[in-house]
């Protein structure tokens, strides 16, 4: 039995190096530099080609690099049969918390526009909203969006999640899903960290937009797929929204010529809010092949139907 990585612009010899040293006498190859395709039973998967799984007729484990599997579940040549895992890592949970974070102080602390100004040698001091006095919203209280709303309650931010199921989480103030027009309408920096799924694609629109408080901001950190662009972009112009701070694109890298590149009340990072920590993360990956060996029940296996 083998395994196998299939990881696009994810430092691949650096995954293998971890893996080799917690499984040092296991065969781990990189794609396409695979000697025997039957011999690999669990594959590690980073926007893998879409089709490439199915020359490896034993094939029983995608293991997803980071939380999201959308890159895996879209692919439909991928049999029903195949288990999919992903990544849930107290160093995902602390670097997404922390990032999100950083971006609400920058917004309520007015840093996004102070950077604008400085480009114009403009000094002009506005007023603040302290995190006591801010609202915000986490759309999608998995295990990412609760880190969140934790650390920004920790920082004084009064937090609000919205989740499929209701939960309950000290001092973070919940709705379910029929409650979203509730929680829209005191969000102040709304911050999406739903997974992709049927009934998340091109959630984030107009009518989500137009619920929020006039000049509320819009944080993505999940995936691009999930907001309508041109409504975003039509929010931004009405002063419906103040600022978006955007870290996923549906096209990644952000095409030169995408009108966000140079909007004035757009931010833009190459999606590196939290990015999967080969040294902590290749632990479950080895856990988990370790398990698949000894016929056990795997960590964090994704329901395919469901999507997440
Ligand atoms: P989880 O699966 O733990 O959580 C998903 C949350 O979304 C759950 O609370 C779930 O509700 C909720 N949800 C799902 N569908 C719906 C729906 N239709 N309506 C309302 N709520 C819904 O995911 P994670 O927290 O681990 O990750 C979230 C996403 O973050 C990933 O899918 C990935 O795309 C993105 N990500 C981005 C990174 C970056 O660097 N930018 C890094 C890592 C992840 P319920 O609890 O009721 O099931
Ligand atoms: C992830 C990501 O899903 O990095 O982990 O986007």
């Amino acid at each position: 039995m083998s395994i196998a990585l299939f990881i696009q612009h994810r430092f691949s010899e650096r995954w293998k190096d971890h893996l080799t040293t917690l499984l040092p006498d296991q065969k781990i190859e990189i794609y396409p530099e695979i000697e025997n395709p039957d011999m690999v039973e669990y594959a590690i998967s980073w926007k893998h080609e879409m089709g490439v799984f199915s020359q490896f007729k034993n094939l029983k484990v995608i293991a997803s690099l980071g939380a999201g599997v959308h890159h895996i579940l879209k692919d439909e040549s991928i049999s029903k049969e195949i288990k999919v895992t992903r990544i849930v890592d107290d160093q995902l949970q602390k670097d997404m918390a922390s990032f999100v974070l950083t971006q609400c102080l920058n917004v309520s602390r007015n840093i996004f526009q102070y950077l604008r100004q400085q480009e114009n040698k403009e000094w002009k001091l506005s007023t603040y909203k302290t995190p006591e006095e801010t609202k915000v919203g986490i759309l999608g209280m998995g295990v990412l969006g609760k880190a969140t709303a934790q650390l920004l309650h920790q920082n004084g931010f009064q937090v609000l999640g919205w989740s499929r199921s209701k939960k309950e989480i000290d001092h973070i103030t919940t709705y379910e899903a029929s409650e979203l027009n509730q929680f829209l309408s005191q969000t102040e920096i709304l911050v999406c960290l739903l997974p992709i799924t049927k009934a998340t694609i091109g959630i984030v629109n107009h009518e989500i937009f137009n619920q929020l408080p006039k000049g509320s901001s819009f944080i993505n950190v999940a995936r691009g797929e999930l907001v309508e662009d041109a409504d975003l972009l039509q929010a931004l112009e009405k002063k419906q929204l103040n600022w978006a701070i955007l870290d996923v694109f549906k096209e990644e890298p952000l095409p030169e010529d995408h009108l966000f590149w140079e909007h004035p009340k757009v931010v833009i990072t190459p999606h590196s809010a939290s990015l999967t920590n080969p040294k902590t993360a290749s632990k479950q990956l080895a856990e988990n092949y370790l398990r698949l060996e000894e016929k056990k029940d795997l960590l964090n296996v994704v329901d395919r139907e469901r999507g997440y």
